[in-house]
């Protein structure tokens, strides 16, 4: 089987420069190289351009919602070009701020469709991203992006008009969630998102969490698509992103919903978001990133390299 990296260097939608070389960063840390030496062919396609959307064509939404357009145009061209890469390989997405999930879910939904099967959604991320432009403090977009592609109408202008395969919210799982906006809250509430909150994994780990996914995953023979936002992990071990929040997954519990999911044969398609290599020490958390990614493609612990020692 064959995988198709994509860089989307769009950095547009959060307040912190320096996301735009996240793609670069996980090349650097050997991510194609990496997938290779599994067994997978590999193709790099490069980085992705926005179309340019003439401020004709779109409508901004009322409320905060910063750099409307510049996302809107990043959001079409990948969604294009998401459904092109699905349809002969699996297609991972190297951001990029998390905006980019606007883009890449809503094409993998779209190819869902072609394919007559439902999409799943798990997110791995400290925050939910269910953010309205009416509901944002900050305006910032990457919190904004999984209300987008669920199709909800105050963002259907990224996609230059109503969302013909909108994820339907209640196929949306997140995991490692501890730090949500209060009228995001009641958002997430009416829309029925299953949010499992850090407090969850504390108390009965990932495992159960991730098996009740799968199983509806598997049940109705749906297609999974996994979006992995470094925040998602303890900044201890991922200190390269702009919105660190204290008390996330740690290497452990990270790769073994990496391992659960290779085991699960389920996933379809794959999100490594914010990545941030201006606040890395030394690339750790792009090559933290690649070994995760790693082991989401079966390499087992005993097949991983020793790392140099700085890294202790
Ligand atoms: C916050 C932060 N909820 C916002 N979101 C982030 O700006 O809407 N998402 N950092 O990854
Ligand atoms: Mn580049
Ligand atoms: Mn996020
Ligand atoms: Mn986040």
């Amino acid at each position: 089987s064959s995988i198709a990296l994509l860089g989307v260097p769009v950095q547009d939608g959060t307040h912190e420069k320096g996301c735009l070389m996240g793609p670069d960063a996980l090349r650097t840390a050997g991510i194609v190289e990496t997938l290779r030496g599994l067994g997978f062919s590999c193709t790099d396609h490069g980085d992705l351009s926005p179309v340019t959307t003439g401020s004709d064509s779109i409508s901004e939404p009322k409320g905060k919602a910063i750099n409307f357009a510049k996302i809107a145009g990043w959001t079409q061209s990948l969604s294009d070009k998401a459904l092109d890469m699905a349809r002969s390989s699996f297609p991972l997405f190297m951001g990029g701020d998390h905006s980019l999930s606007m883009g890449s879910v809503a094409g993998m939904a779209r190819y869902a469709a072609e394919q007559k099967r439902d999409l799943f959604v798990l997110w791995l991320d400290a925050h939910p991203d269910f953010n309205l432009p009416k509901t944002s403090d900050s305006g910032n977009m990457h919190g904004m992006s999984v209300a987008a592609f669920c199709g909800l109408s105050e963002l259907s202008g990224v996609y230059g008009g109503p969302l013909e395969h909108p994820v339907n919210t209640s196929h949306v799982h997140m995991m490692g969630i501890r730090s949500v906006d209060r009228q995001e809250r009641d958002l997430l509430k009416q829309h029925h998102v299953c949010v499992n909150d850090m407090r969850i994994l504390d108390e009965v780990g990932v495992i159960k969490p991730l098996q009740q996914l799968l199983d509806a995953v598997k049940q109705q023979d749906a297609m999974l698509h996994v979006s992995l936002d470094v925040d998602f992990l303890d900044p201890s071990i991922a200190p390269a992103v702009g919105t660190t929040v204290p008390g996330g997954a740690t290497f452990r519990e990270a790769h073994l919903i990496m391992e659960l999911l290779h085991e699960s044969g389920c996933v379809t398609s794959l999100d490594l978001v914010e990545l941030n290599p201006f606040l890395d020490h030394r690339g750790k958390t792009a090559e933290l990133l690649t070994d995760l990614t790693a082991s989401l493609f079966g390499r087992k612990i005993f097949d991983r390299p020793t790392r140099r020692p700085h890294f202790r």
